[in-house]
């Protein structure tokens, strides 16, 4: 059993197991391409509050080698980042300096710069980096860590705020994650930390958030331990109820009193039992129930002889349809709205990928929604489908056909 990737604490306990999975995003150009597959055991760890994977896969294989992920495919992802932005160039200036980590195609960065302010974008996804540029965000095509933070700073560059949105989670090396946020940050600085929280995705059975990118699962509370390790503090917490199915943002800095959002937080976690093993140990149960109830529910139609599609090549489509051994006989095709999965075929299950307009075209009898955290924005623009008759099948927290 390996130790926690955050506190070195020996005495992980596995609550879930997921079986052996291919990567979530390594969508195949090939449907007859082989594919590695790679256990996927979460675990809690009662010494500091991190629930974790346990399976190491070399980061470049799933960032650089494998990774279509573009942050511009949501409208209400894009509109999050510009209030996000807005916010945190307010106070700064031309002298300033705001870094992204995990910058993606420069979907927030871009109106820092805007504003006025210097921006360097950390990404070592190739297309994505690629396309910041494009869009005038400055990018270094490397992971981050404590390596990179010191070199920024040896020439000289402190960051104002870091921004760390859906990356501290994704880095097998959590400590020199954290230590390289300390190192690159202002003595006055700030970094803010979005993620989904570990609460909700208990709560809401979200089980399909898990998958080898996601090595870790934060709450305030293993987040806060984690700071303290290295001289940052947990100051200010934010909740995002409806973002990638409840997220926090995390505010640390060296320096900052600490205010009544992250003490409510902390208190509300520990009220909550987050940050105990007790938790966590009804919710492979509950995974197993929400699994048969929809294995049940698309057997079923299929049975009728209805047609099923599915909206998403996201990630957690991968661990839906994969955990739950949806292959094309029960589904028949994904759409996505991102050009760079189109074409493709979905890891384990294979399904072909198109375009969003295939749904009306092909008139599937339901759609099976695997980006369920956009489903106001989805449903809205598939309005046709909706109107034709067509219905989408929400699968958490409870599979439900709207
Ligand atoms: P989406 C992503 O996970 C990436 P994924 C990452 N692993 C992470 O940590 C979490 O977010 C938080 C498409 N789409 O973003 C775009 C449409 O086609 O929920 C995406 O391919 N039409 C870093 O991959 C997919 O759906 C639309 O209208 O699980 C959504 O993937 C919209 C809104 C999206 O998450
Ligand atoms: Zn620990």
């Amino acid at each position: 059993m390996p130790s926690c990737r955050s506190c070195g604490g020996g005495r992980l306990e596995v609550f879930l197991s997921l079986g052996d999975l291919p990567l979530a995003d390594a969508l195949l150009r090939d449907p007859g391409e082989p594919e590695a597959r790679f256990p996927l055991d979460v675990a809690f760890c009662p010494d500091c509050a991190l629930v974790q994977i346990l399976e190491e896969v070399p980061p470049q294989r799933l960032f650089v080698d494998n990774y279509l992920y573009f942050s511009s495919f949501s409208d209400a992802l894009l509109e999050h980042a510009r209030v996000h932005a807005e916010g945190l160039v307010e106070g700064l200036g031309p002298e300033s300096l705001v870094v992204e980590v995990g910058s993606n195609d420069g979907y927030l960065l871009r109106h820092v710069a805007a504003a006025g302010v210097p921006v360097l974008g950390i990404d070592p996804a190739p297309d994505q980096a690629d396309a910041a540029a494009a869009a005038g965000v400055p990018t270094l095509r490397e992971f981050f860590g404590l390596d990179l933070a010191r070199r920024l700073r040896a020439e000289g560059r402190r960051a104002d705020v870091i921004v760390a949105n859906n990356v501290m989670a994704h880095t097998p090396d959590l400590n020199g994650f954290v230590a390289g946020l300390a190192e690159l940050m202002a003595d006055d600085g700030v970094a803010t930390i979005e993620n989904p929280s570990v609460e909700e995705l208990v709560e809401r059975c979200e089980f399909d958030t898990i998958y080898h990118e996601h090595f870790s699962y934060l709450s305030s509370t293993s987040v806060a331990a984690l700071m303290e390790r290295h001289g940052l503090t947990l100051f200010r917490v934010e909740a995002f109820p409806d973002l990638h199915g409840g997220t926090r943002r995390w505010w640390v800095s060296r320096s900052r009193p600490v205010e009544e959002s992250a003490r409510d937080a902390l208190a509300h976690e520990a009220e909550a039992g987050v940050g105990s093993a007790g938790f966590y140990r009804s919710f492979a149960g509950r995974v197993e129930a929400v699994r048969r109830e929809l294995i049940g529910l698309v057997g079923g139609l299929r049975a009728e002889g209805a047609r099923i599609a599915a909206y998403g090549a996201a990630a957690k489509g991968a661990t839906l349809l994969n955990s739950c051994g949806l292959g094309t006989d029960m589904v028949e095709f994904v759409v996505d709205r991102n050009p760079h999965k189109q074409g493709r075929f979905m890891p384990g299950t294979h399904q072909p990928i198109g375009p969003p307009e295939a749904l009306v075209e092909q008139r599937p009898d339901a759609v099976l929604l695997l980006a369920w955290n956009f489903a106001g924005e989805i449903m809205a623009q598939q309005r046709a489908y909706r109107d034709a008759g067509g219905r989408f099948l929400v699968p958490v927290p409870q599979p439900t056909l709207v």
